[in-house]
Protein backbone atom coordinates (compact mmCIF):
# COMPACT_ATOMS: atom_id res chain seq x y z
CA UNK A 1 0.00 0.00 0.00
CA UNK A 2 1.08 3.30 -1.07
CA UNK A 3 2.34 5.06 2.17
CA UNK A 4 2.59 8.69 1.76
CA UNK A 5 0.24 10.31 -0.75
CA UNK A 6 0.54 13.92 -2.03
CA UNK A 7 -2.90 15.67 -2.31
CA UNK A 8 -3.28 17.44 -5.68
CA UNK A 9 -6.08 19.57 -5.10
CA UNK A 10 -8.25 21.79 -3.22
CA UNK A 11 -11.78 22.63 -1.45
CA UNK A 12 -13.76 19.77 -0.45
CA UNK A 13 -12.46 17.85 -2.32
CA UNK A 14 -9.28 18.18 -1.26
CA UNK A 15 -10.44 17.45 2.63
CA UNK A 16 -12.33 14.47 1.35
CA UNK A 17 -9.31 12.85 0.05
CA UNK A 18 -7.47 13.63 3.21
CA UNK A 19 -10.31 12.05 5.57
CA UNK A 20 -9.53 8.59 3.00
CA UNK A 21 -5.78 8.71 3.92
CA UNK A 22 -5.95 9.54 7.66
CA UNK A 23 -8.73 6.50 8.20
CA UNK A 24 -5.99 4.14 5.76
CA UNK A 25 -2.84 5.59 8.17
CA UNK A 26 -1.80 6.99 4.86
CA UNK A 27 0.08 9.93 5.62
CA UNK A 28 -0.91 13.60 3.75
CA UNK A 29 0.94 16.17 1.88
CA UNK A 30 -1.17 19.38 0.82
CA UNK A 31 -0.22 21.19 -2.17
CA UNK A 32 -1.71 25.10 -2.09
CA UNK A 33 -1.35 28.52 -3.73
CA UNK A 34 -0.97 31.49 -1.76
CA UNK A 35 -3.98 32.32 -0.64
CA UNK A 36 -5.57 28.77 0.21
CA UNK A 37 -3.47 28.60 2.91
CA UNK A 38 -6.06 28.47 5.40
CA UNK A 39 -7.82 25.61 3.71
CA UNK A 40 -9.02 23.11 6.39
CA UNK A 41 -6.94 20.51 4.64
CA UNK A 42 -3.77 22.09 4.63
CA UNK A 43 -4.17 22.57 8.70
CA UNK A 44 -5.23 18.84 8.74
CA UNK A 45 -2.17 17.80 6.70
CA UNK A 46 1.13 15.81 7.77
CA UNK A 47 2.94 18.23 5.77
CA UNK A 48 1.97 21.22 3.36
CA UNK A 49 4.17 23.16 0.68
CA UNK A 50 2.82 26.38 -1.09
CA UNK A 51 3.35 25.67 -4.85
CA UNK A 52 2.46 28.85 -6.37
CA UNK A 53 0.05 31.61 -6.85
CA UNK A 54 -3.23 31.95 -6.70
CA UNK A 55 -4.44 31.38 -10.48
CA UNK A 56 -4.49 27.54 -11.11
CA UNK A 57 -1.90 27.47 -13.64
CA UNK A 58 0.71 28.88 -10.99
CA UNK A 59 -0.38 26.33 -8.78
CA UNK A 60 -2.89 23.50 -8.94
CA UNK A 61 -2.47 23.28 -12.62
CA UNK A 62 1.92 23.78 -12.11
CA UNK A 63 3.07 20.29 -12.85
CA UNK A 64 6.58 20.72 -12.71
CA UNK A 65 5.61 22.76 -8.82
CA UNK A 66 3.65 19.55 -7.88
CA UNK A 67 6.63 16.86 -8.56
CA UNK A 68 8.78 19.11 -7.06
CA UNK A 69 6.28 19.40 -3.73
CA UNK A 70 6.05 15.12 -3.81
CA UNK A 71 10.22 14.82 -4.30
CA UNK A 72 11.30 17.20 -1.64
CA UNK A 73 8.08 15.54 0.79
CA UNK A 74 8.98 11.50 0.05
CA UNK A 75 5.46 11.39 -1.28
CA UNK A 76 4.64 8.07 -3.01
CA UNK A 77 1.83 8.65 -4.40
CA UNK A 78 -0.24 11.80 -5.83
CA UNK A 79 -4.06 11.84 -5.73
CA UNK A 80 -5.05 14.86 -8.38
CA UNK A 81 -9.01 15.16 -7.16
CA UNK A 82 -11.92 16.23 -9.58
CA UNK A 83 -10.94 19.12 -12.48
CA UNK A 84 -7.51 20.65 -12.52
CA UNK A 85 -5.40 17.85 -13.62
CA UNK A 86 -6.92 14.87 -12.87
CA UNK A 87 -7.46 13.83 -16.33
CA UNK A 88 -4.62 15.42 -17.87
CA UNK A 89 -2.83 12.54 -19.67
CA UNK A 90 0.59 14.35 -19.64
CA UNK A 91 0.60 14.78 -16.06
CA UNK A 92 -0.28 11.28 -15.24
CA UNK A 93 2.47 10.08 -17.37
CA UNK A 94 4.85 12.48 -15.46
CA UNK A 95 4.02 11.61 -12.44
CA UNK A 96 4.66 7.75 -13.56
CA UNK A 97 7.88 9.00 -15.06
CA UNK A 98 9.02 10.79 -11.80
CA UNK A 99 8.53 7.57 -10.17
CA UNK A 100 5.08 8.34 -8.63
CA UNK A 101 1.92 6.48 -8.56
CA UNK A 102 -0.59 8.52 -10.29
CA UNK A 103 -4.02 7.84 -8.23
CA UNK A 104 -6.00 7.07 -11.59
CA UNK A 105 -6.19 5.31 -14.47
CA UNK A 106 -2.78 4.36 -16.93
CA UNK A 107 -1.98 7.30 -19.32
CA UNK A 108 -3.24 5.61 -22.23
CA UNK A 109 -6.21 5.37 -20.78
CA UNK A 110 -6.90 8.73 -20.06
CA UNK A 111 -5.50 9.78 -23.41
CA UNK A 112 -8.04 7.14 -25.02
CA UNK A 113 -11.03 8.61 -22.69
CA UNK A 114 -9.77 12.01 -23.51
CA UNK A 115 -10.59 11.99 -26.98
CA UNK A 116 -14.11 11.21 -27.49
CA UNK A 117 -13.74 9.92 -30.89
CA UNK A 118 -11.22 7.24 -29.98
CA UNK A 119 -13.61 6.84 -26.78
CA UNK A 120 -17.11 6.14 -28.71
CA UNK A 121 -15.03 3.59 -30.66
CA UNK A 122 -13.61 1.46 -27.35
CA UNK A 123 -17.07 1.54 -26.31
CA UNK A 124 -18.61 0.29 -29.79
CA UNK A 125 -16.44 -2.37 -30.22
CA UNK A 126 -17.01 -3.11 -26.20
CA UNK A 127 -20.89 -3.58 -26.73
CA UNK A 128 -22.11 -0.21 -24.60
CA UNK A 129 -25.06 1.25 -26.60
CA UNK A 130 -23.56 5.03 -28.06
CA UNK A 131 -25.51 7.41 -29.91
CA UNK A 132 -26.20 7.19 -33.86
CA UNK A 133 -23.36 9.22 -35.55
CA UNK A 134 -20.59 9.09 -37.26
CA UNK A 135 -18.44 6.66 -36.06
CA UNK A 136 -15.46 8.65 -36.01
CA UNK A 137 -14.21 11.91 -37.14
CA UNK A 138 -15.88 14.51 -40.00
CA UNK A 139 -13.58 14.84 -43.06
CA UNK A 140 -13.62 17.64 -45.44
CA UNK A 141 -15.43 15.52 -47.58
CA UNK A 142 -18.40 18.09 -47.59
CA UNK A 143 -20.77 15.49 -49.34
CA UNK A 144 -19.84 12.68 -47.14
CA UNK A 145 -20.84 14.34 -43.96
CA UNK A 146 -24.42 15.46 -45.49
CA UNK A 147 -24.79 12.06 -46.82
CA UNK A 148 -24.01 11.01 -42.89
CA UNK A 149 -26.87 13.50 -41.40
CA UNK A 150 -29.50 12.64 -43.73
CA UNK A 151 -28.86 9.14 -43.18
CA UNK A 152 -29.32 9.85 -39.27
CA UNK A 153 -31.94 12.42 -39.94
CA UNK A 154 -31.79 15.80 -38.84
CA UNK A 155 -31.53 17.64 -35.88
CA UNK A 156 -27.78 16.42 -35.68
CA UNK A 157 -25.25 17.73 -33.23
CA UNK A 158 -21.74 18.38 -34.26
CA UNK A 159 -19.04 17.99 -31.19
CA UNK A 160 -14.92 18.44 -30.56
CA UNK A 161 -13.12 15.16 -30.38
CA UNK A 162 -10.93 17.07 -27.54
CA UNK A 163 -14.26 18.54 -26.36
CA UNK A 164 -16.58 17.40 -23.27
CA UNK A 165 -18.71 18.25 -20.48
CA UNK A 166 -20.74 20.44 -23.13
CA UNK A 167 -17.81 22.67 -24.15
CA UNK A 168 -17.60 22.33 -28.14
CA UNK A 169 -20.95 21.49 -29.42
CA UNK A 170 -23.13 22.49 -32.27
CA UNK A 171 -26.87 22.04 -33.02
CA UNK A 172 -27.88 21.32 -36.56
CA UNK A 173 -31.05 21.20 -37.34
CA UNK A 174 -31.12 21.32 -40.78
CA UNK A 175 -29.10 20.45 -43.93
CA UNK A 176 -28.58 24.38 -45.49
CA UNK A 177 -26.46 24.57 -41.97
CA UNK A 178 -24.52 21.43 -41.88
CA UNK A 179 -21.29 22.60 -43.42
CA UNK A 180 -21.27 25.95 -41.76
CA UNK A 181 -21.64 24.40 -38.51
CA UNK A 182 -19.05 21.95 -39.06
CA UNK A 183 -16.55 24.64 -39.96
CA UNK A 184 -17.53 26.98 -37.66
CA UNK A 185 -17.00 24.08 -34.84
CA UNK A 186 -14.02 23.06 -35.60
CA UNK A 187 -12.54 26.77 -35.88
CA UNK A 188 -13.63 26.98 -32.25
CA UNK A 189 -12.18 23.45 -31.26
CA UNK A 190 -9.07 24.67 -32.69
CA UNK A 191 -9.00 27.47 -30.51
CA UNK A 192 -9.90 25.98 -27.57
CA UNK A 193 -8.07 22.59 -27.32
CA UNK A 194 -5.87 23.04 -30.48
CA UNK A 195 -7.49 20.20 -32.60
CA UNK A 196 -9.91 20.54 -35.02
CA UNK A 197 -11.33 16.86 -34.71
CA UNK A 198 -15.38 17.08 -34.81
CA UNK A 199 -17.87 14.19 -35.23
CA UNK A 200 -21.72 13.96 -35.59
CA UNK A 201 -24.44 12.57 -33.41
CA UNK A 202 -27.94 12.37 -33.66
CA UNK A 203 -29.27 15.22 -31.31
CA UNK A 204 -31.44 13.89 -28.59
CA UNK A 205 -34.15 16.35 -27.69
CA UNK A 206 -35.19 15.54 -24.19
CA UNK A 207 -32.89 12.94 -21.94
CA UNK A 208 -31.85 12.52 -18.97
CA UNK A 209 -28.57 12.60 -17.80
CA UNK A 210 -27.63 8.77 -16.39
CA UNK A 211 -24.14 7.81 -15.30
CA UNK A 212 -22.85 4.44 -14.37
CA UNK A 213 -20.11 4.62 -11.65
CA UNK A 214 -17.28 1.84 -12.08
CA UNK A 215 -14.21 0.50 -9.86
CA UNK A 216 -11.55 -1.77 -11.87
CA UNK A 217 -8.10 -3.22 -10.24
CA UNK A 218 -4.98 -4.04 -12.73
CA UNK A 219 -5.71 -7.62 -11.61
CA UNK A 220 -8.98 -7.67 -14.32
CA UNK A 221 -11.63 -7.74 -11.46
CA UNK A 222 -14.11 -4.71 -12.17
CA UNK A 223 -18.00 -4.29 -11.27
CA UNK A 224 -20.35 -1.47 -11.13
CA UNK A 225 -21.69 0.42 -8.29
CA UNK A 226 -25.18 1.55 -9.96
CA UNK A 227 -26.06 4.71 -10.87
CA UNK A 228 -26.96 8.17 -11.07
CA UNK A 229 -29.41 10.72 -12.28
CA UNK A 230 -27.66 13.90 -12.75
CA UNK A 231 -30.39 15.91 -15.03
CA UNK A 232 -30.82 18.96 -13.12
CA UNK A 233 -28.18 21.55 -14.56
CA UNK A 234 -27.67 24.49 -15.44
CA UNK A 235 -24.73 25.73 -18.22
CA UNK A 236 -23.26 22.26 -17.69
CA UNK A 237 -22.83 22.78 -14.49
CA UNK A 238 -24.82 20.06 -11.90
CA UNK A 239 -26.88 21.42 -9.07
CA UNK A 240 -28.34 17.97 -7.77
CA UNK A 241 -27.49 14.65 -8.08
CA UNK A 242 -29.09 11.27 -6.74
CA UNK A 243 -28.32 7.65 -6.36
CA UNK A 244 -29.86 5.12 -7.90
CA UNK A 245 -31.26 6.95 -11.00
CA UNK A 246 -34.90 7.11 -10.35
CA UNK A 247 -37.59 5.33 -13.29
CA UNK A 248 -35.04 3.59 -15.36
CA UNK A 249 -35.87 0.25 -17.49
CA UNK A 250 -34.66 -2.52 -14.95
CA UNK A 251 -34.12 -4.70 -17.86
CA UNK A 252 -32.04 -1.81 -20.06
CA UNK A 253 -30.45 -1.00 -16.80
CA UNK A 254 -29.12 -4.29 -16.13
CA UNK A 255 -27.44 -5.10 -19.15
CA UNK A 256 -25.89 -1.29 -19.34
CA UNK A 257 -24.18 -2.26 -16.08
CA UNK A 258 -22.95 -5.69 -17.41
CA UNK A 259 -21.90 -3.95 -20.87
CA UNK A 260 -19.79 -1.05 -18.44
CA UNK A 261 -18.05 -3.82 -16.53
CA UNK A 262 -17.40 -5.79 -19.61
CA UNK A 263 -16.00 -2.44 -21.34
CA UNK A 264 -13.81 -1.65 -18.25
CA UNK A 265 -11.91 -5.08 -18.76
CA UNK A 266 -11.36 -4.37 -22.23
CA UNK A 267 -9.92 -1.52 -22.18
CA UNK A 268 -7.63 -2.61 -19.20
CA UNK A 269 -9.76 -0.17 -16.93
CA UNK A 270 -7.90 0.72 -13.89
CA UNK A 271 -9.31 3.00 -11.06
CA UNK A 272 -12.70 4.47 -10.18
CA UNK A 273 -14.17 5.83 -13.17
CA UNK A 274 -17.93 7.20 -14.72
CA UNK A 275 -19.74 6.42 -18.06
CA UNK A 276 -21.65 8.72 -18.73
CA UNK A 277 -25.02 8.41 -21.20
CA UNK A 278 -27.82 9.98 -22.25
CA UNK A 279 -31.39 8.17 -21.20
CA UNK A 280 -34.28 8.56 -23.53
CA UNK A 281 -37.30 6.53 -24.13
CA UNK A 282 -35.78 3.58 -22.31
CA UNK A 283 -32.62 3.57 -24.13
CA UNK A 284 -28.87 4.18 -23.26
CA UNK A 285 -27.21 6.03 -25.64
CA UNK A 286 -23.25 6.68 -24.73
CA UNK A 287 -21.72 9.71 -24.85
CA UNK A 288 -18.44 9.88 -22.54
CA UNK A 289 -15.98 8.30 -19.94
CA UNK A 290 -14.96 10.30 -16.98
CA UNK A 291 -11.48 8.70 -15.76
CA UNK A 292 -11.67 10.60 -12.52
CA UNK A 293 -13.47 10.56 -8.97
CA UNK A 294 -16.30 12.75 -9.37
CA UNK A 295 -18.06 15.57 -7.20
CA UNK A 296 -21.18 13.72 -7.28
CA UNK A 297 -19.18 10.16 -5.80
CA UNK A 298 -20.82 10.58 -2.17
CA UNK A 299 -24.34 9.74 -3.46
CA UNK A 300 -22.94 6.34 -4.74
CA UNK A 301 -20.87 6.31 -1.55
CA UNK A 302 -24.61 6.11 0.66
CA UNK A 303 -26.06 3.79 -1.18
CA UNK A 304 -23.45 1.07 -1.22
CA UNK A 305 -21.67 1.89 1.84
CA UNK A 306 -18.17 1.78 -0.22
CA UNK A 307 -16.05 4.73 0.19
CA UNK A 308 -14.63 4.84 -3.32
CA UNK A 309 -11.87 7.35 -2.60
CA UNK A 310 -10.46 4.60 -0.16
CA UNK A 311 -11.04 1.75 -3.07
CA UNK A 312 -9.62 4.07 -5.17
CA UNK A 313 -6.27 4.18 -3.90
CA UNK A 314 -6.21 0.29 -2.78
CA UNK A 315 -6.58 -0.54 -6.24
CA UNK A 316 -3.65 2.38 -7.79
CA UNK A 317 -1.52 1.17 -4.74
CA UNK A 318 -1.63 -2.11 -7.23
CA UNK A 319 -4.36 -4.51 -4.69
CA UNK A 320 -6.95 -6.29 -5.55
CA UNK A 321 -10.61 -5.03 -5.30
CA UNK A 322 -11.80 -6.09 -1.95
CA UNK A 323 -15.29 -7.53 -2.99
CA UNK A 324 -17.09 -8.82 -6.21
CA UNK A 325 -20.18 -7.72 -7.81
CA UNK A 326 -22.50 -10.01 -5.67
CA UNK A 327 -21.07 -8.23 -2.61
CA UNK A 328 -22.22 -5.15 -3.50
CA UNK A 329 -25.68 -4.37 -1.70
CA UNK A 330 -27.96 -1.10 -3.04
CA UNK A 331 -29.53 0.23 -0.01
CA UNK A 332 -32.76 3.20 -0.20
CA UNK A 333 -31.72 6.46 -2.38
CA UNK A 334 -29.09 9.35 -1.92
CA UNK A 335 -29.60 12.51 -2.86
CA UNK A 336 -26.65 15.88 -3.38
CA UNK A 337 -27.35 19.53 -3.75
CA UNK A 338 -24.21 21.25 -4.45
CA UNK A 339 -24.05 24.32 -2.61
CA UNK A 340 -22.10 27.04 -4.57
CA UNK A 341 -20.93 30.50 -3.03
CA UNK A 342 -23.03 32.25 -5.63
CA UNK A 343 -25.93 35.10 -5.91
CA UNK A 344 -29.45 31.74 -6.01
CA UNK A 345 -30.93 34.33 -8.64
CA UNK A 346 -28.22 35.91 -10.63
CA UNK A 347 -25.41 32.98 -10.50
CA UNK A 348 -22.70 35.67 -9.88
CA UNK A 349 -19.95 34.16 -7.69
CA UNK A 350 -19.94 35.51 -4.34
CA UNK A 351 -16.34 35.08 -2.70
CA UNK A 352 -15.70 36.45 0.69
CA UNK A 353 -15.53 35.75 4.39
CA UNK A 354 -18.15 33.12 5.93
CA UNK A 355 -18.84 35.02 9.09
CA UNK A 356 -21.01 31.94 10.70
CA UNK A 357 -21.09 28.49 9.02
CA UNK A 358 -23.55 25.83 10.82
CA UNK A 359 -23.73 22.45 9.02
CA UNK A 360 -27.43 20.39 9.02
CA UNK A 361 -26.73 17.01 11.08
CA UNK A 362 -28.73 13.85 12.39
CA UNK A 363 -29.28 10.16 10.48
CA UNK A 364 -28.64 10.00 7.21
CA UNK A 365 -27.12 13.86 6.56
CA UNK A 366 -23.49 13.91 5.34
CA UNK A 367 -21.99 17.06 4.61
CA UNK A 368 -18.49 17.64 2.60
CA UNK A 369 -17.42 21.05 2.84
CA UNK A 370 -14.39 22.94 4.04
CA UNK A 371 -16.17 25.99 5.26
CA UNK A 372 -15.34 27.10 9.02
CA UNK A 373 -16.74 29.43 10.48
CA UNK A 374 -14.12 32.97 9.60
CA UNK A 375 -12.87 30.87 5.98
CA UNK A 376 -12.59 33.47 3.45
CA UNK A 377 -13.68 31.89 -0.25
CA UNK A 378 -11.45 33.17 -2.37
CA UNK A 379 -12.70 34.56 -5.91
CA UNK A 380 -9.87 32.19 -8.22
CA UNK A 381 -11.42 28.82 -8.14
CA UNK A 382 -14.89 27.37 -8.73
CA UNK A 383 -17.55 28.25 -6.53
CA UNK A 384 -18.41 24.96 -4.79
CA UNK A 385 -18.49 25.21 -0.83
CA UNK A 386 -20.40 22.35 0.64
CA UNK A 387 -22.49 18.99 -0.83
CA UNK A 388 -24.74 18.01 1.07
CA UNK A 389 -25.81 14.41 1.06
CA UNK A 390 -29.08 13.02 2.20
CA UNK A 391 -29.51 9.37 2.57
CA UNK A 392 -33.12 7.61 3.17
CA UNK A 393 -34.65 4.30 2.40
CA UNK A 394 -36.44 5.49 -0.39
CA UNK A 395 -36.54 9.00 -2.64
CA UNK A 396 -39.39 10.47 -1.03
CA UNK A 397 -38.02 9.86 2.47
CA UNK A 398 -34.62 11.48 1.22
CA UNK A 399 -36.01 14.65 -0.37
CA UNK A 400 -37.64 15.13 2.92
CA UNK A 401 -34.54 14.83 4.33
CA UNK A 402 -33.21 17.55 2.24
CA UNK A 403 -35.58 19.69 2.84
CA UNK A 404 -35.31 19.49 6.38
CA UNK A 405 -31.42 19.85 6.13
CA UNK A 406 -31.62 22.98 4.14
CA UNK A 407 -33.53 24.46 6.69
CA UNK A 408 -31.04 24.09 9.55
CA UNK A 409 -27.79 24.73 7.09
CA UNK A 410 -26.46 28.45 7.76
CA UNK A 411 -23.95 30.23 6.15
CA UNK A 412 -23.80 34.20 6.66
CA UNK A 413 -21.38 36.60 5.37
CA UNK A 414 -21.67 35.64 1.63
CA UNK A 415 -24.48 34.62 -0.68
CA UNK A 416 -25.26 30.78 -1.74
CA UNK A 417 -27.73 28.52 -3.43
CA UNK A 418 -29.54 27.25 -0.67
CA UNK A 419 -32.79 29.16 -1.53
CA UNK A 420 -32.36 27.31 -5.19
CA UNK A 421 -31.99 24.07 -3.67
CA UNK A 422 -34.94 24.93 -1.03
CA UNK A 423 -37.54 25.29 -3.85
CA UNK A 424 -36.45 22.34 -5.78
CA UNK A 425 -36.67 20.36 -2.79
CA UNK A 426 -40.38 21.33 -2.80
CA UNK A 427 -40.64 21.76 -6.50
CA UNK A 428 -43.40 19.12 -8.60
CA UNK A 429 -41.78 18.22 -11.42
CA UNK A 430 -38.23 17.01 -9.38
CA UNK A 431 -40.56 15.14 -7.26
CA UNK A 432 -42.58 13.18 -9.19
CA UNK A 433 -39.46 12.28 -11.76
CA UNK A 434 -40.80 14.41 -14.22
CA UNK A 435 -37.64 15.92 -15.75
CA UNK A 436 -35.08 16.07 -18.45
CA UNK A 437 -31.65 17.71 -18.92
CA UNK A 438 -33.61 20.95 -20.28
CA UNK A 439 -35.66 21.03 -16.55
CA UNK A 440 -33.83 23.25 -14.42
CA UNK A 441 -33.10 25.69 -17.22
CA UNK A 442 -36.44 25.82 -18.43
CA UNK A 443 -37.50 26.97 -14.62
CA UNK A 444 -35.48 28.65 -13.98
CA UNK A 445 -36.18 31.03 -17.21
CA UNK A 446 -40.27 30.96 -15.85
C1 LIG B 1 -25.76 15.45 -26.45
C2 LIG B 1 -27.04 15.97 -26.27
C3 LIG B 1 -28.03 15.53 -27.12
N1 LIG B 1 -27.76 14.65 -28.09
N2 LIG B 1 -25.53 14.56 -27.44
C4 LIG B 1 -23.57 18.11 -23.17
C5 LIG B 1 -22.41 17.79 -22.31
C6 LIG B 1 -21.71 16.69 -22.96
N3 LIG B 1 -21.27 15.76 -21.97
C7 LIG B 1 -22.68 16.09 -23.91
N4 LIG B 1 -23.82 16.96 -23.93
C8 LIG B 1 -24.91 16.67 -24.67
N5 LIG B 1 -24.73 15.77 -25.67
C9 LIG B 1 -26.52 14.18 -28.23
N6 LIG B 1 -26.25 13.29 -29.20
C10 LIG B 1 -27.25 16.87 -25.23
C11 LIG B 1 -26.17 17.24 -24.42
C12 LIG B 1 -26.47 18.15 -23.35
C13 LIG B 1 -26.38 17.72 -22.01
C14 LIG B 1 -25.98 16.45 -21.67
C15 LIG B 1 -25.87 16.05 -20.35
C16 LIG B 1 -26.21 16.95 -19.34
C17 LIG B 1 -26.61 18.21 -19.66
C18 LIG B 1 -26.71 18.61 -20.99
C19 LIG B 1 -27.14 19.89 -21.29
C20 LIG B 1 -27.22 20.30 -22.59
C21 LIG B 1 -26.88 19.42 -23.63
Amino acid sequence: MIKKILIANRGEIALRILRACKEMGIASVAVHSSVDRDLMHVRLADESVCIGGNLPAESYLNIPAIIAAAEVTNSEGIHPGYGFLAENANFAEQVERSGFTFIGPTPNVIRLMGNKVSAIEAMRKAGVPTVPGSDGPLTNNQDRSRAIARKIGYPVIIKAASGGGGRGMRVVHEESELISSIAVTQAEAKGAFGDDTVYLEKFLGRPRHVEVQVIADEHGNAVHLGDRDCSLQRRHQKIIEEAPAPNINEAARQKVFDACVNACKDIGYRGVGTFEFLYQDGEYFFIEMNTRIQVEHPVTEMITGINLVKEQIRVASGLPLAFAQSDIMFKGHAIECRINAENPDTFIPSPGTVTHFHAPGGMGVRVDSHLYSGYKVPPFYDSLIAKLICHSEDRTAALNRVKNALEEMIILGINSNIPLHQRLARDKGFRDIEFNIHYLEKLLAN
